[in-house]
C-alpha cells in the first residue's frame, strides 16, 4: 500500500450538488472526524458523537463554538441529523461523520467552514473514494466505477458500471492473473532447477495455457465496442442535400421541435447537436447545414462543418426528398461516400413517390434504406430499429456480463494480450524460457494496472482528479 503523508489529514467536503436542495451532507472522514464532530455537535439528548454506536443516527444542533460561550448560548449554525459510522466499516474505511443539514448553500458551507477552523482539511477531488482505494476497501476498476455511476447517461451503462463496482472485473482478471503466475512460477522452476526433470518437452503444453488465458483477455477486450457505445454514445450525422427534410427528421427524433424547418433552403446554418436515447442507447444527432453550392462566405463555413460531420460521424443518415427526383447534388453525395456508415432515408414519402430508389440502391452497392415521413411520423420505428441494429451489428447486448467501458482498461487489455501471444508463439519456437518468462510477468504486470494492484501515483492522481469533490 502507498504511504500518503496526507493519509493522515481529516478531510471535509460538501456531498450533495450546489444548490437549493431538501439535504445537504457534509462529510468528515479521517482519525479526527469523531472529534471534531463532537466539538461542533450538541445533540438534544446530550448525547456525544464519542458514545455514539458505529452506524447510528442523532438529532441536533451544529452550533458556532468559536464563539466561546457555553454550549447553551452559542449560536445555531444549523439544524442537523448526524451520522456516524466508524473504521473500518465506512466508505473509506476511516471514522467517517455526515451531517445532513438543511439544503441550501448557506447552511451546509457554514458547516463545512467550521469543520475546517477546528482541523479539518478540504478534501480533494474523489479523495473520499481514493482512501477507500488505498486503504483497500475497493480495487481500481471499483473506484473507477462508481465514477462511472456518477456519470452514466443510461439505464444500460449504470447497470455495467453498478456490476463493476460488485468486483465482477476484478474477479475475472484476477482468474486470469492467477493462471498466469502459475505458468511463470513453473517456467521459473524449469529455468532455475532443470535437473528437476521439468523440461523442454513441456513448451506445447505451456503454450496451450497461455492460449487459454489469451483467449479470455481477447473476449474481455471484444466486449469494449460495447462498452464505449453505451459509456460514450454514437455520432449520428444527417446528411444530405437541403430542404430533403433534415432538420424535420432530426426533431422527430429528438420528440421535440429542436431546429427552424423551413421552405426556405439554407434555413439550418450553423450545425446542431444534441443528446438522445433510442432504445435505451446514447446518441449524439447532428444536423447538419446540407451540402450545397454556398451563397455566401457563412454557408461556405456551414458547409465545411458538414462536410466534417459527414467524416467524423459513427453512422451518416443520408436524408434524400423522395417526393422529388434525384438531383445533381444528391448523387454527387451518394458518390462521395467512400467508407461511411450509411444509412439512407427517403423522407417525404407521403408523396408521390418520385425520386429513382432503384439508382440509390445501385450507387451505394444496396444500402439499408428506410421510407419515413417526418412530418406524418410514419417509418421512423424502422429507422430507430435500423439504427440500433447498425450499432450492434446485429449483436444482443449482454449487460449482466462484464464490460470493458473504461480506456485505460482496454489500453492495458491489448498490452497484455500482446505479449501473451509473443510468449505463445515463443513457446511454440525456440525462444530460451527465461525470456518468456519475463514477458508473462510484465503481461501480468499490465493486469496489475487495472486493478490498481501496482500503478504509479500520477496515474492514480489523474484518475481521482475526475471525480467531484465530496465523493
Ligand atoms: N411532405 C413532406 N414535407 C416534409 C417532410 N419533411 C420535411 N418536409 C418539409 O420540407 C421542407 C424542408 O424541411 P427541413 O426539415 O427544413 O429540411 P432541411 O433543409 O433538410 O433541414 C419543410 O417545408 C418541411 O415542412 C415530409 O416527410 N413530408
Ligand atoms: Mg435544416
Amino acid at each position: 500500500m502507498y504511504n500518503y503523508k496526507d493519509m493522515e489529514d481529516t478531510i471535509v467536503a460538501i456531498s450533495t450538488a450546489a444548490g437549493a436542495g431538501a439535504i445537504g451532507i457534509v462529510r468528515l472522514s479521517g482519525k479526527d472526524a469523531i472529534e471534531i464532530a463532537d466539538r461542533m455537535f450538541v445533540s438534544k439528548g446530550n448525547k456525544k458523537v464519542s458514545e455514539m454506536k458505529s452506524h447510528s443516527v442523532c438529532y441536533g444542533d451544529v452550533v458556532d463554538v468559536k464563539a466561546g460561550k457555553s454550549s447553551l448560548e452559542r449560536e445555531i449554525i444549523d439544524e442537523v441529523l448526524l451520522t456516524v459510522m466508524r473504521g473500518p466499516k465506512s466508505y473509506t474505511r476511516e471514522d467517517v461523520v455526515e451531517f445532513g443539514c438543511h439544503g441550501g448553500m448557506m447552511s451546509v458551507k457554514a458547516v463545512l467552514v467550521l469543520a475546517t477552523d477546528l482541523g479539518a482539511r478540504l478534501a480533494e477531488p474523489g479523495e473520499f473514494t481514493k482512501r477507500a482505494f488505498l486503504n483497500g476497501r475497493i480495487d481500481l476498476t471499483q473506484a473507477e466505477s462508481v465514477l462511472d455511476i456518477i456519470n452514466a447517461k443510461t439505464k444500460a451503462f449504470l447497470k455495467v458500471s453498478a456490476h463493476q463496482l460488485k468486483g465482477q472485473l476484478s474477479l475475472e482478471l484476477d482468474l486470469i492473473r492467477q493462471k498466469l503466475m502459475d505458468i511463470y512460477v513453473e517456467i521459473e522452476a524449469i529455468v532455475n532447477f532443470p535437473e528437476d526433470g521439468i523440461n523442454v518437452k513441456n513448451r506445447p503444453d505451456i503454450a496451450d495455457r497461455i492460449l487459454v488465458e489469451k483467449d479470455k483477455v481477447r473476449k474481455l477486450l471484444e466486449t469494449s465496442d460495447h462498452g464505449k457505445i453505451l459509456k460514450e454514445g454514437i455520432k449520428i450525422a444527417l446528411c444530405g442535400k437541403s430542404n430533403v427534410g433534415k432538420s424535420s427528421l432530426l426533431n422527430v427524433l429528438l420528440k421535440q421541435p429542436r431546429a427552424i424547418v423551413s421552405s426556405i433552403a439554407g434555413t439550418t446554418r450553423d450545425s446542431i447537436e444534441e443528446s438522445v436515447q433510442i432504445k435505451g442507447i446514447p446518441f449524439q444527432l447532428v444536423d447538419t447545414a446540407g451540402i450545397i453550392a454556398p451563397r455566401d462566405l457563412i454557408e461556405e463555413e456551414a458547409i465545411k462543418r458538414s462536410r466534417m460531420h459527414f467524416q467524423s460521424a459513427d453512422i451518416v443518415l443520408l436524408v434524400i426528398d423522395a417526393g422529388s427526383g434525384l438531383s445533381k447534388e444528391d448523387i454527387e453525395i451518394m458518390e462521395n461516400v467512400g467508407d461511411r456508415n450509411v444509412i439512407v432515408v427517403a423522407n417525404k414519402c407521403d408523396l408521390e413517390q418520385i425520386a429513382d430508389i432503384e439508382k440509390v440502391r445501385r450507387l451505394l452497392k444496396d444500402p439499408i434504406l428506410i421510407k419515413v415521413s417526418a412530418t406524418e411520423g410514419f417509418g421512423i420505428d424502422e429507422l430507430e430499429t435500423a439504427i440500433v441494429n447498425n450499432v450492434w451489428h446485429q449483436k444482443t447486448v449482454d449487460t449482466h456480463g462484464v464490460m470493458i467501458s473504461n480506456l485505460r482498461h482496454v489500453e492495458a487489455l491489448k498490452k497484455c494480450f500482446s505479449l501473451l501471444e509473443k510468449a505463445e508463439q515463443d513457446l511454440r519456437g525456440e525462444l530460451s524460457l527465461e525470456f518468456i518468462s519475463e514477458d508473462i510477468k510484465i503481461s501480468v504486470n499490465f493486469l496489475d494496472n487495472i486493478t490498481g494492484r501496482n500503478i504509479d501515483h500520477d496515474l492514480l492522481d489523474n484518475i481521482f482528479s475526475q471525480f467531484c469533490i465530496g465523493k
